[in-house]
């Protein structure tokens, strides 16, 4: 995927507001991705939202900047991302789909995955669910996906895999929304590493470019491959990623040091399918679900601020206990603010100067320092908070327009 938008404003608009619901929908979706450069991007609709018909408009098309609104916020404010202890390998790892080996045994599993906007919708068809472990040279994850019938059809590298049943990992070593890395697998092993400066919502692209050398892969299947006439039982991922390739962008020590807590999280794309003439084929009209480890709370994997935390030890399996990040509440802050913040700039093409025109006052419960402060910068804005952590140091936290969120 090389051709990059022609007009980055309305192929971003397309990607962040776009959620085709007919057949009809997709169809001229597809054309204004062509229009505007970008073709594959634009089939990443498990990423997009909102109502298609109403904003479809050339008026529109000529205004609009990426939305990220109070209203999401709202809906991923009390999601409470999850948390997994990943121990040192207790052995060696070959990646060959077959989880039996001792480190995989001891390594415990995740909870199964849940609907991408909450535990309160739908429970998934089929269950999912992950492990983790690590060695000095790879990060390893697994992954084990209950599924009737299994299928795929993709087979070229770096390809749309989730326009097949997917396993999606998605890493942020350092926390700060910005500058992580994405991989997509299907039941034929085909990979789409991808890395991503910042979100789509922000105006991040995906740079498909991005490799990972040394990636090591691998699925088995317990039932058959795109053959229909069985009830299979699933299918396993094994996956080894070099730590030398994540220190690309990782602005963390690589493998990380005892105790780092790095962003990640889990997400399965399956298509509702029917059979024809002995084949798998999509039913019509239906979006794709969305099963993931850590709810997002809206149907966007691209919130890393919801990732789960993965907190490394070099300690065996269930001797180091999940530390909460204690950092957590003014984070949540600044997320606020950034929200709020995109909502006021939608409609009054500016930024907030202050957190009482933004409407924001009451952060007493945060335990913060001091109220947040908000600086208007030549960007945008840059909100600042700090908060006294459990050790009585304090920690000053920054968010931009961008919802690039760092502490010093
Ligand atoms: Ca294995
Ligand atoms: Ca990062
Ligand atoms: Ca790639
Ligand atoms: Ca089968």
């Amino acid at each position: 995927m090389n051709g990059y938008r022609t007009d980055k404003t309305v192929a971003q608009a397309v990607r962040a507001e776009v959620t085709p619901k007919t057949k009809a929908d997709r169809a001229i979706g597809e054309w204004i991705c062509l229009w505007a450069g970008e073709t594959e991007r634009c089939a990443k609709q498990h990423s997009m939202r909102t109502n298609f018909i109403l904003i479809f408009t050339f008026h529109f098309l000529a205004t609009l900047s990426p939305l990220s609104t109070a209203s999401d916020w709202d809906r991923m404010k009390d999601i409470q991302p999850h948390g997994y202890v990943c121990s040192k390998a207790a052995g060696p790892i070959q990646i060959d789909g077959d989880l039996r080996e001792r480190s995989w045994q001891a390594a415990p599993w995740t909870s199964y995955f849940a609907d991408i906007e909450g535990v309160n919708k739908t429970k998934p068809r089929f269950r999912t669910r992950a492990k983790m472990t690590w060695d000095d040279q790879y990060f390893y994850i697994a992954a084990e996906l209950e599924e009737p019938h299994v299928n795929a059809t993709l087979t070229q590298h770096d390809s749309v895999i989730f326009q097949d049943n997917d396993f999606e990992v998605f890493i942020d070593p350092n926390g700060d929304n910005h500058e992580y890395y994405e991989i997509e697998i299907n039941a034929l092993n085909t990979e789409w590493d991808l890395f991503l400066k910042k979100p789509y919502k922000d105006g991040g692209k995906a740079l498909d470019s991005w490799e990972i050398p040394g990636l090591k892969t691998a699925v088995r299947i317990q039932g058959t491959l795109n053959d229909p006439r069985d009830i299979d039982k699933g299918w396993s991922v094994e996956i080894a990623i070099p730590w030398k390739v994540m220190a690309e962008h990782a602005h963390r020590s690589t493998p990380p040091k005892e105790g780092d807590q790095w962003r990640v999280n889990f997400s399965r794309v399956e298509w509702l399918y029917e059979i024809s003439e002995g084949k798998y084929r999509k039913v019509p009209d239906k979006k794709e679900d969305n099963w993931v480890w850590s709810p997002q709370g809206i149907i966007d994997m691209h919130r890393p601020e919801k990732w789960g935390y993965v907190q490394f030890t070099s300690s065996a399996a269930g001797k180091v206990r999940f530390k909460a990040d204690p950092s957590a509440s003014v984070r949540d802050v600044l997320h606020e603010i950034y929200h709020a913040q995109r909502e006021f700039h939608e409609k009054q093409k500016q930024w907030a100067a202050s957190l009482k025109i933004l409407g924001l006052s009451d952060f007493a419960k945060q335990k913060l320092i001091s109220p947040p402060a908000i600086e208007i910068t030549p960007e945008g804005f840059k909100a600042t908070a700090e908060i006294k952590l459990p050790v009585g140091t304090t920690q000053r936290w920054h968010i931009t327009q961008d919802s690039h969120i760092w502490t010093k």
